[in-house]
């Protein structure tokens, strides 16, 4: 869809991985340009007990769905899941979400891979009109993966999709009163976050790092 040109040149971040990761910086943007109801990134950390609290209980939705309890969502188990969630993609757009979260390439979604698979859905599904207040008929579980977005958004300062070094570090510096050690923390947290090294976030970074923070990742590991 065009601006190919210039991408190359750009420093901050490299064209996006795959058509799902334009889809999802695209609707980041659009999601960008109404603002976060975010101060600051404080306000996120305090917000992690309930996050934490909220994610962990939709273990009973995971197991729902992981049909033959092998510890695990497949994609046949996923197209199920979402049939009951009513959530029409596409089987080529499940197959993309699907392999964008096995990050273990099991080929199946653990616990902390199928929560950031459903949070995916819910940024890219957007509400089709102003009746849609649900997009999943998960409240809960929806009012945290909004503060996820609402969060990224925060950190996302020139709205562009993506969270570099820069506005981490920004992030920070906006929230810690005068901290000499907020520079080396913010620092991390990017490390953290930046899974593949590249010196940008996605998304799909920030929400695994998130499960990590939380300790969502460790509740079931092989
Ligand atoms: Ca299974
Ligand atoms: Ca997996
Ligand atoms: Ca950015």
């Amino acid at each position: 869809m065009g601006g190919v040109i210039g991408k190359e040149a750009s420093p901050s971040h490299d064209a996006p991985e795959s058509k799902l990761e334009a889809k999802i910086v695209e609707t980041m943007k659009r999601r960008a340009s109404k603002g976060s109801a975010m101060r600051s990134f404080n306000s996120l950390i305090l917000k992690f007990p309930k996050i934490d609290e909220s994610l962990r209980n939709c273990k009973t939705i995971f197991e729902q769905f992981d049909e033959d309890s092998n510890g695990s969502i497949d994609q046949e188990e996923l197209k199920h899941c979402f049939h009951k969630l009513e959530v029409s993609f596409s089987d080529d757009e499940i197959r993309d979400l699907f392999e964008a979260c096995d990050i273990n390439e099991n080929m199946g979604m653990k616990f902390n891979e199928f929560i950031v698979l459903l949070c995916l859905v819910y940024l890219l599904r957007e509400p089709a009109g102003l009746h849609a207040k649900s997009r999943m008929g998960l409240q809960n579980l929806e009012a945290t993966f909004e503060i996820l977005v609402d969060a990224f958004v925060f950190l996302d300062k020139n709205k562009d999709g993506y969270v570099s070094k820069t506005e981490m570090i920004q992030a920070i510096n906006e929230s810690t009163v005068g901290g000499r050690s907020s520079g080396r923390i913010a620092m991390k947290r990017f490390e953290e976050m930046d899974w593949d090294k590249n010196g940008t976030v996605t998304f799909k970074e920030f929400l695994f790092a998130f499960t990590r923070w939380v300790g969502i990742d460790d509740i079931e590991d092989e």
